[in-house]
């Protein structure tokens, strides 16, 4: 076959063929078709956020299962990554567009030990499209850098993102700090990545696990809103 018939023209195909096309470049890596893409549902009218969850996410989602079954391997798993980020780039200040009003701030990373950022990057842009303002401490944070970030930035949030099963215990380690210090009643602690659930989200001690991005947003205004609340009431 000539290069010309392997060819596929991405503005020709139709939303469904192009999201599956979508899923096999992301799952190549191909970064620049992916931003094509992207761009293409974009033209044709799709809101940012579903680009997001029902492309990239879902594309994620497959390059996932395989890297679990061994059919994918860490570089490969790397071109993804990058891939993803090319179209989260694109999506990004559209997604921080809404002109929501300023609702709360706040600190953002991903725990000592464990450098998955693309769920916690995810979570930052939904955030602030969502109207907060969030300061992003990006990957391998140790305790102390969520401290410094609370003291530097006054957050009405501490957000941490662990992939790993042998990360997420860490999260305890810095709630366990916020209280030795008396500094866990100042500040919401939302948790969230793939491992982790509800029952351990409440055995570590944080305010809310939050299954996805947009039970991020959710949970972080409906906290923030009680906080103000009961600011006021005090
Ligand atoms: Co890693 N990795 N990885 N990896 N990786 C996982 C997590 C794994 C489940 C793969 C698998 O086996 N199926 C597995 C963990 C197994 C376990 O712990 N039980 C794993 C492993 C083993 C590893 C290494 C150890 C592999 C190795 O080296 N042998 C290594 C560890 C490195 C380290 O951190 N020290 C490693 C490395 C990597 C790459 C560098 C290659 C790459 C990361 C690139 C990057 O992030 N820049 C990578 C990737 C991409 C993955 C998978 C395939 C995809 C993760 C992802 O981005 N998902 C992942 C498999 C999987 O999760 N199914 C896997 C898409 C993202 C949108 O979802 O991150 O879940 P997620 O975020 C969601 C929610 O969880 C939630 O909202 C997000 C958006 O909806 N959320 C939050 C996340 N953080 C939040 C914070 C909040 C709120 C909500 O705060 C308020």
């Amino acid at each position: 076959m000539s290069d010309q018939e392997d060819d596929i023209i991405l503005s020709e195909l139709d939303d469904e063929e192009l999201v599956q096309q979508m899923f096999d470049d992301l799952y190549d890596g191909l970064k620049e078709e992916i931003a094509e893409s992207v761009n293409i549902l974009l033209e044709r009218g799709w809101a940012p956020y579903r680009v997001l969850t029902e492309a990239l996410v879902g594309g994620m989602k497959i390059v996932g299962d395989d890297f679990r079954d061994g059919i994918l391997f860490v570089p490969e798993v790397l071109l993804a990554a990058n891939a993803m980020k090319g179209g989260m780039a694109i999506l990004k200040p559209l997604l921080a567009e809404t002109g929501a009003p300023r609702v709360g701030k706040m600190v953002i990373g991903t725990v000592k030990g464990d450098i998955h950022d693309i769920g916690k990057n995810l979570v930052a842009m939904m955030m602030e499209g969502a109207g907060f303002e969030v300061v992003d401490l990006g990957i391998n944070n140790a305790v102390e850098a969520y401290l410094e970030a609370m003291d530097a930035e006054d957050p009405d949030i501490l957000g941490m993102s662990a992939l790993l099963t042998t990360t997420m215990p860490y999260m305890k380690v810095v709630i366990d700090t916020l209280i030795e210090k008396q500094r866990r009643d100042d500040i919401i602690v939302l948790v969230g990545g793939a491992p982790l659930n509800e029952e351990f989200g409440k055995a570590i001690g944080a305010d809310a696990y939050c299954r996805d991005a947009a039970v991020a947003v959710e949970t972080a205004k409906t906290l923030v809103a009680r906080k103000h609340n009961q600011g006021v009431g005090a």
